[in-house]
């Protein structure tokens, strides 16, 4: 609902944008198969492949090696234009099989002769192994790369790939933007075909984990009702490698037990916990384990009785390793009313527990000391718990990142945080040293594209092999999806390749660039609003994060300001505290500094930021022209439809970089630089958009509560 004229305005031009966008859809290319398309292959490219597969051959029964059979002969017999049969042993035939051993999940493909005959051998280390080969075989294909002579092995770097879902029981999503939730809570236990089309897509990437439910959760979801129909989604996925976690709510045994506190010290509350987690094994033996948001926006936790993060985790953690589970405990802290930075909170709460975390804990960190802001320096804890299990959270659903508008790619963002030097304990260990585990917020919803939009499916596919290999070269991973997804024409890859590895970069300036943080408009986070002052706690306005006044402008984390940076290795704290040496795209989270500071470019703050948020748009406005541009070589269907989302995109980015630098100037007082033109209308004007509805944002769940509504004087939290 609209409440004012300027946010009218806006959202016309978003949804006559929209709407063109809409009208076009049918249902050929309507996004539902992401990069499993299948299409036939041109036929100069389906030439290489004349002779062979001739078939497919499964030499050990099992449910797995079944999945990548059939995969295989859907995805070969639609490549390929030919009928691909499951059948005997014969010449040129794809051979599945496996043995027992390590990593599981590893494969082999090798061009082998098997009593004789010439075959394509697929081994791997279990059958979810060989389902992974198969995925990569088929991905060859796919790409138009050779398969003669193969011998290719491949295996993951991380034991945990995990997606996590913010799913709410009532069916809404937090922080989702492509619909409503896939889990159809009302149906289950019946298994439907989209939950099949699910668990194939998040196998053929390597996803072997898949959280449920949002972490600020329901405990309900621990019910004999729940737990029945996630039994059955267990079933469904078990053939694809992929084990159901839950998120637990910390007061469970007080809300569904009875008991009178959730005290992790407590006998009767451990023996709760114990007899939950025995009865969910009873009916999923290869339950996960719990994922727990704790003494955090709202949610309860150990600190609620004088325990300690590791008194928590260390006890849900005993009832699930009878049963070889795995209890993850986030480190997103903060609380609204500590006067200390907020980037500096999570360290202070977590680094001197290092060591105190059973074995089977993995603490999830998120990427950034703040939270998925379109750019943060690394989390320190990265570097300062090297006897604790880590996981690196990131953020595929865009919630800081313009929801699902246009084209923002996020494999660049998470290959810099896993690539960031942490120089902890070696001088050259990276993120992706310290880390066992990767976890994704999905952006997956029950849009029929699945993540509302074709380019943000790039954003779960990128997740995915990130998460196999945390070193995997992004430009690649970009290539591949590119070509499975638009097929493998140059003249379609190379342009879409170039748009989706500069996109992150184009974001960040038109909407926080130069190291600014936060600037979104408050609670929903849809649409700029730096001038924001007046939310109940000082770290939830961007004021607090910009620090802007006459004089200048960003947060001083040095000594003389907060000190984050001491949060860091020396020599990378000695850097980021030094002007001289700070990366610009670092300068203001690290660094106060006046307006008419010189860079090293030599161009004054004041300049480079307006030229950055002009360079942002004009590189979103490139990729509009790059995208009209592809018309004739792209499906009209697809073209359409992203070209809509593109024009939002565009206009979103004006409107972030107008009121930006309409609320600066009107600080800093310095003229426009040469070149620049003045915001579309005045600061009174952005100041003025407000809106109602946002998708994903306050979705509502009995039992989830956000400190932004407990402060507004809504009943707390329990217990
Ligand atoms: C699930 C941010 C988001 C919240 C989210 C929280 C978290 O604060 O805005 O919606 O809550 O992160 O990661 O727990």
């Amino acid at each position: 609902m609209l409440s004012t004229t300027p946010v009218r305005l806006i959202l016309r031009g978003i949804l006559l944008v929209a709407a063109a966008a809409a009208s076009s859809i049918a249902s050929a290319e309507d996004g539902y198969d992401l990069w499993l398309r299948y299409r036939p292959l041109a036929p100069a490219l389906r030439a290489q492949y004349a002779t062979k597969p001739t078939a497919i051959f499964v030499e050990r029964r099992s449910s797995r090696l079944a999945a990548a059979a059939s995969e295989l002969q859907r995805g070969l017999s639609g490549l390929l234009a030919r009928p691909i049969p499951v059948s005997g042993l014969r010449d040129g035939a794809i051979v599945l099989t496996y043995t027992n051993c390590s990593p599981t999940g590893a494969y082999r493909l090798r061009s082998v002769r098997l009593h004789g005959h010439p075959v394509t051998l697929v081994s791997g280390c279990g059958d979810v192994g060989t389902l992974y080969g198969a995925f990569a075989l088929l991905r060859l294909v796919q790409t138009a790369r050779p398969i003669e002579h193969l011998d290719l092995s491949d295996a993951p770097k991380l034991s945990l790939r995990m997606l996590d879902h913010w799913d709410n029981l009532d069916g809404t999503v937090e922080r989702g933007y492509a619909g409503a939730s896939l889990w159809n809570w009302r149906e289950l236990p019946k298994i439907d075909k989209r939950m099949i089309d699910y668990a194939r897509a998040n196998a053929s990437i390597g996803i072997n984990a898949v959280v449920l439910n949002n972490v600020n959760a329901d405990a309900r979801i621990l019910t004999p009702l729940y737990l029945r129909k996630v039994a059955a989604l267990a079933d469904a996925w078990r053939p694809y490698g992929i084990r159901i976690f839950l998120s637990a709510r910390f007061s469970a045994p007080i809300e569904l037990g009875g008991l009178k506190t959730a005290d992790p010290l407590d006998p009767s509350v451990r023996a709760w916990w114990r007899a939950k987690a025995d009865e969910i094994y009873r009916v999923i033996p290869d339950f996960g384990g719990f994922l727990v948001k704790a003494n955090s926006e709202g949610q309860p936790g150990p600190q609620t009785y004088h325990r300690t993060h590791a008194d928590g985790a260390n006890m849900l953690a005993a009832v699930l390793a009878p049963h070889g589970g795995t209890l993850l405990w986030r480190a997103f802290v903060y609380s609204g009313a500590a006067t200390d930075d907020r980037a500096k909170q999570a360290y202070a709460e977590f680094a001197p527990l290092d060591g105190k975390f059973a074995s089977n804990v993995i603490v999830q960190v998120k990427n950034g000391p703040i939270d998925f802001q379109p750019r943060e320096p690394f989390h320190p804890l990265f570097g300062a718990m090297p006897h604790t299990r880590l996981a690196i959270e990131v953020q595929v659903t865009r919630e800081y990142l313009g929801e699902n508008a246009g084209i923002v790619w996020l494999g660049t963002m998470w290959s810099e945080a896993l690539r960031s030097r942490t120089a902890r304990p070696e001088p050259n260990s990276q993120v992706l040293d310290a880390i066992s585990a990767m976890a994704g917020v999905a952006n997956i919803g029950s849009d029929r594209d699945w993540s509302g939009s074709d380019f943000d499916q790039a954003n779960w596919y990128a997740f995915g092999r990130l998460a196999w290999n945390p070193a995997a070269d992004p430009a690649r991973v970009a290539e591949d999806w590119t070509r499975m997804t638009w097929g493998n024409d140059p003249r379609v890859v190379k342009p879409i390749v170039a748009m989706m590895m500069t996109s992150r970069e184009a974001t960040v300036d038109a909407m926080t660039p130069l190291g600014l943080a936060h600037q979104m408009a408050s609670d929903h986070h849809y649409g700029p609003g730096p001038w924001v002052s007046d939310q109940p706690a000082p770290l939830w306005n961007p004021t607090y994060y910009n620090r802007a006044d006459a004089h200048g402008i960003g947060f001083d984390r040095t000594a003389t300001g907060s000190n984050a940076v001491a949060q860091y290795a020396s020599q990378i704290a000695r850097c980021l505290a030094d002007l001289r040496c700070v990366p610009d795209s670092e300068l203001l989270w690290f660094h106060h500094v006046s307006w008419t500071y010189r860079l090293r470019s030599g161009e004054t703050l004041w300049n480079a930021l307006v030229d950055r948020y002009d360079s942002g748009v004009a590189d979103i406005a490139g990729m509009n022209s790059t995208w009209s541009r592809l018309a004739p070589h792209v499906d009209p269907q697809r073209h359409a439809a992203v070209a809509g989302s593109l024009r939002r995109q565009l206009l979103e980015a004006e409107w972030w970089r107008d009121a930006s630098i309409a609320y600066f100037q009107s600080l800093s007082k310095l003229p426009l630089p040469p070149g620049h033109s003045a915001p579309a209308h005045p600061l009174a004007w952005y100041e003025a958009v407000r809106f109602d509805t946002v998708p994903g944002f306050l979705a509502p769940g009995i039992g989830s509560c956000r400190t932004s509504v407990v402060t507004r004087g809504d009943p707390p939290c329990a217990p």
